[in-house]
């Protein structure tokens, strides 16, 4: 039997669902290649293999791409394999190996900055992972033609490297309703197509279009809603269009993940209160209930993973959170000391926090509050997370250091903000400012590690104390880096930072903040965290109520309401 004509392939860190683990792939994106095996645990990379060499979970997108190419090829001809296998399927009639891109350099977020933080010249394993399939020997060997597409595609020819990896096609965008003729171009050679071929709006699938996949994908990752349409200048999703997957869809695809193995479903969606959504971002809580209950009612089916929400539905109807916990906390594979469910179950969403500044807020996101006003933010913040931790919902939070033209001021803002989460319960994690194409923003420049303020180190290095404790335990946690933090400062942080790292990073390694009181913005002297959790938040956050005084309102214009559509994708995206 010949090689076959196509192979599609994905990086082992970003295939990997190693114990179901969200952090293990994004510390791929973070952790240089070089400490690596130090940090990450070798097997969390070898990725299972059913007995024919083909993948057992690819990422979805990945998925996506092998169903379209099954209504055109026979299985014979396209297979879905790990880097250990590409010797035994690519061969002299491969015409074709295709590779699923999610973060493949870690420039998303600038996540390998992290990987920076111990070298300028050190790359983050995920890196090092894309790289090794792209010198594959096989690869090499047999020169099929080879095509990148998927969310961080664009990395590649960001960071010019089409030649260098020899890559032949980079795809960027929806692909579902192109992909017939795109392909037949491809196998062909065609002269007349673009390297790199970019997918707008105008393409964009309807979700009839849409088809179920016919294989397990990492994470058992099924799609609820794509597109958002609150309107955040630096994100990707925020110009696509609003969709909702109709139910039935919902279910095959998780039939298809749990059929082949996974026991996990992890719902994929910008926003999971999206879903089916009424006028103005309104949640549509039977929808989302009924939902639930389907996709774990499916046989094989044993813990549900949230993926992002937003914060805004949780503080305008906290009866959502309510009602949704006893359907998602105890289908968690999620456990922490503090949770109060009598399995000490959590569950832990990805939230887009951003900014604590209201200035930076209502100038880069403000649909992403909406109802509420940008000077709200922060009560909106902390009500949702009072709310949120009260169900035992941990989320992930996420903010963004070094947007375009932040001040002292702004990051003054956001350290107030990240003070007063002192008690929360969940993951702060910042990340840097990267102009990602295709957003409003991509012409803007990239926070810089070299140009961080005083300020913006004292941000970061705080968030990650605060992660420590909560994930395990207040000073024993930090005694652990007690001896390395100082020797990281005077061996590499200091030459290649400056002095601007020292004291931020003395509190991370626990140093208690009276001896550096003068030294930082906040000063956490006395104040110990508690585990019990944050104080009720009192404050009435009523949306419309500085309509009526007449302050800053909401542009209209910046929100596009995606509507449910089961088929006709008539809501605009940005
Ligand atoms: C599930 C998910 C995750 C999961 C699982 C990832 C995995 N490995 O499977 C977790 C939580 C681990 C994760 C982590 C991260 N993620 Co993520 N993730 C998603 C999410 C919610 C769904 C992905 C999905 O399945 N989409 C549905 C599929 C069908 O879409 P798709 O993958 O884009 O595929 C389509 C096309 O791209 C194309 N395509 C895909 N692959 C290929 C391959 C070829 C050859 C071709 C031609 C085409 C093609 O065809 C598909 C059909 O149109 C998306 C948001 C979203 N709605 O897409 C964010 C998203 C992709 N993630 C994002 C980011 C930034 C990250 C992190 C860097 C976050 C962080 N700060 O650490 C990490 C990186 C992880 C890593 N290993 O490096 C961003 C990417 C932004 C960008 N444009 O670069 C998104 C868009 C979220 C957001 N709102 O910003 N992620
Ligand atoms: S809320 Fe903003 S950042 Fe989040 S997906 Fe929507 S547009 Fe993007």
């Amino acid at each position: 039997m010949g090689s076959p004509r196509i192979v599609l392939t994905a990086s082992n860190s970003e295939a990997s669902e190693w114990h179901h683990s969200i952090w293990q792939q994004m510390m791929s994106a973070t952790i240089p290649f070089k400490y690596s095996k130090k940090l990450i645990p070798p097997e969390s990379l070898q990725n299972e293999s059913w007995p024919d060499g083909r993948a057992k979970y690819v990422p979805n997108g990945l998925r996506m791409v092998e169903t379209l190419l099954l209504r055109e090829y026979d299985e014979a001809d396209v297979v879905t394999c790990y880097l250990e296998y590409l010797d035994r399927f690519v061969g002299p009639e491969t015409k074709v190996v295709a590779i699923h891109a999610h973060n493949p350099l870690g420039i998303s977020y600038a996540t390998d900055v992290y990987s920076k933080l111990a070298g300028q010249s050190l790359i983050p394993l995920n890196a090092h992972e894309f790289i090794r399939i792209v010198t594959h020997p096989a690869i090499q060997k047999y020169k099929p033609k080879i095509v990148v597409g998927g969310p961080g595609a664009w990395q590649l020819e960001k960071a010019n490297r089409l030649d260098e990896f020899k890559i032949d096609y980079l795809i960027d965008g929806e692909i579902e309703r192109v992909f017939s003729e795109l392909f037949k171009r491809i196998i062909e050679g065609d002269p007349t197509l673009p390297r790199i071929v970019k997918f707008s709006k105008e393409t964009q699938p309807t979700v009839e279009e849409i088809p179920v996949v016919r294989h397990r994908s990492t994470f058992g990752v099924v799609e609820i809603t794509r597109g958002c349409g609150r309107g955040c200048q630096f994100c990707s999703p925020a110009t696509k269009v609003g969709r909702s997957f109709p139910l039935e869809h919902i279910i095959a695809s998780t039939e298809v993940n749990a059929r082949q193995g996974a026991t996990e479903i992890m719902f994929s969606s910008e926003d999971m209160f999206l879903y089916e959504q009424l006028p103005n971002f309104t949640p549509n809580l039977p929808a989302l209930e009924t939902m639930f209950r389907s996709v774990k009612a499916v046989p094989g089916v044993e813990t549900l993973q949230t993926s992002h929400i937003t914060m805004a539905p949780v503080v305008k109807d906290p009866s959502i959170i309510e009602r949704l916990t006893p359907l998602l906390v105890p289908y968690s594979h999620v456990h922490h000391p503090d949770s109060t469910d009598p399995n000490k179950k959590c569950i832990d969403p990805i939230i887009g926090l951003e900014t604590g500044s209201p200035r930076l807020f209502n100038t880069y996101m403000k649909g992403k509050g909406y109802p509420y006003k940008a000077h709200q933010w922060r009560d909106v913040v902390l009500k949702g997370m009072e709310i949120l931790n009260r169900h035992n919902w941990f989320p992930f939070c996420t903010f963004i250091i070094g947007l375009p033209g932040e001040t002292d001021e702004d990051t003054k803002q956001s350290l107030d903000l990240l003070s007063d989460l002192r008690d929360a319960k969940g993951t702060f994690v910042p990340t840097f400012f990267v102009p990602l194409e295709d957003t409003r923003m991509a012409a803007k420049k990239s926070a810089k590690l070299i140009e961080m303020t005083d300020l913006q180190w004292e941000f970061f290095f705080t968030c990650w104390k605060y992660n420590l404790e909560f994930w395990y335990g207040g000073q024993k946690a930090a005694t652990k880096f007690s001896l390395g933090v100082p020797l990281y400062y005077k061996m590499i942080g200091k030459k290649l930072f400056g002095r601007g790292i020292k004291y931020p990073l003395w509190r991370f390694a626990g140093v208690p903040d009276r001896f550096m009181r003068r030294h930082l913005y906040l000063d956490f002297t006395g104040r110990k965290r508690n585990r019990a959790g944050m104080l009720p938040f009192e404050q009435e956050i009523v949306p419309g109520f500085e309509t009526v005084r007449g302050l800053n309102m909401i542009d209209a214009s910046v929100l596009h309401q995606p509507t449910r559509t089961h088929g006709s994708a008539s809501a605009v995206g940005d």
